[in-house]
């Protein structure tokens, strides 16, 4: 049968009514176990780390909006990223792009590297910089496309290529552009990751993580990490990203048309020295977004025109925009990078990412277009 549209099975895939009741909605199933009738005869449900219904429609949904078997959710993003670590040993090493999420930095730098796991960071949108970095003890190659916060592309079919011939596994947090947007299995990734907390959820009211995989044994060995470690999300929280998955497409489509306005509007405004957004044709990658990407999202950057003081004042005049961390929801958000989101990276390899102090982070939300600019702009006019 012929695989149904991307927003057929944002709104149906993994759910079934429920066989009780009929309920067409997935319940909530908020319990910590279940009952058995003798002594290892169950369901199939034991206990609620290890299975729940809920989780279960969840990840099977979001799997298979990005075109994969299995997904494993987990807390939040960061513990998604864990669990991929902990199938490693002390001694190998991880291969990951310089701009990343200031806690995915965090987590490698400060947490990971004291089991003796080993982190390289450099620009791998030079993808030369593969074969100067990679050691015979690689064993994933991290992605993230576009980049947090500098929206720089990585070419993830060509890295993928590279990395499969040395049979490293390649792991692409996709966070920014939604299976929507962009598929990276399709491109040859062996793992998509998701920050659930965005737009895959989209309403900003929930933290959670998910990783997707067509590799049954790489599935399992998630999945017993899954189990093994913890760190799984709640029942209610499954529930909210099942319902925000419902309206993913529409939503996509939404922020896209609202970011392109915002960003062609502000590569001509006099306060503004520069805009980063992959849909305009002045992004150094723009053919690239238009190869690996169906669409360009909801994120962009500019930079102001001044200091570190106008950019904070900028940050504290906007009304409509919320001035928080975080993106993908409905709702638009403005952040200060260097301040905020990456604060945990050291300043001086900030500086070298062009994490500048006028740098200011969009996440393009889905409200009139035309408030969203007049808000830029009296925030940019004083
Ligand atoms: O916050 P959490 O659900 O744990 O996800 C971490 C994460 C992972 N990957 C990317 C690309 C992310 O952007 C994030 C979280 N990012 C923010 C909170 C932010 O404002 O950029």
């Amino acid at each position: 049968m012929k695989q149904p549209g991307f927003g057929t099975r944002s709104i149906h895939a993994g759910q079934e009514p429920e066989p009780v009741t009929g309920s067409v909605m997935i319940p909530i199933f908020q319990t910590s176990t279940y009952a058995q009738k003798a002594p290892g005869e169950h369901t199939g449900y034991e206990y609620a780390r290890t299975h729940n219904p809920t989780r279960a429609a969840m990840e099977n949904c979001i799997a298979s909006l990005e075109g994969a078997k299995y997904g494993i959710a987990f807390s939040s993003g960061l513990a998604a990223i864990t669990t991929c670590i902990q199938t490693l040993k002390a001694g190998d090493h991880v291969l990951c792009t310089d701009d990343v999420y200031g806690g995915t930095f965090r987590l490698f730098e400060r947490v990971m590297k004291k089991f003796n796991v080993e982190f390289t960071f450099c620009d791998l949108s030079k993808p030369e910089n593969f074969e100067k970095n990679v050691k015979s003890s690689t064993k994933i190659l991290w992605i993230e496309s576009p980049t947090n916060p500098t929206l720089k592309l990585l070419d993830i079919e060509q890295l993928s290529a590279k990395a499969r011939h040395k049979n490293i596994r390649v792991i692409v947090d996709n966070t920014f552009m939604s299976p929507y947007f962009q598929q990276p299995l399709a491109l040859g990734a062996d793992v998509v990751m998701h920050s659930s907390t965005k737009y895959l959820n989209g309403h900003s009211d929930v933290v959670g993580g998910i990783l997707v995989t067509n590799d049954s044994g790489l599935a399992d060995e998630y999945r017993f990490l899954q189990n093994s470690v913890g760190s799984v999300p709640a029942p209610l929280d499954c529930f909210l990203i099942l319902r925000g998955l419902k309206t993913l497409h529409l939503r996509m489509q939404a922020h896209q048309k609202n970011a392109l306005i915002l960003a062609e509007y502000l590569s001509s405004h006099p306060h503004v020295e520069s805009v980063i957004y992959p849909g305009l044709a002045s992004h150094p990658q723009h053919a690239l977004a238009k190869k690996q990407m169906s669409g360009f999202g909801g994120m962009m950057c500019f930079r102001a025109k001044g200091g570190l003081e106008f950019t904070k004042s900028v940050l504290s005049k906007t009304r409509v925009f919320t001035l928080a961390e975080s993106l993908g929801g409905v709702e638009s958000l403005v952040e200060h990078p260097a301040i905020m989101t990456h604060a945990s990276m050291p300043q001086k390899i900030r500086e070298a990412l062009g994490i500048t102090d006028n740098l200011i982070r969009l996440s393009v939300g889905v409200e009139d277009a035309q408030d969203l600019v007049d808000d830029i702009n009296q925030a940019l006019m004083g």
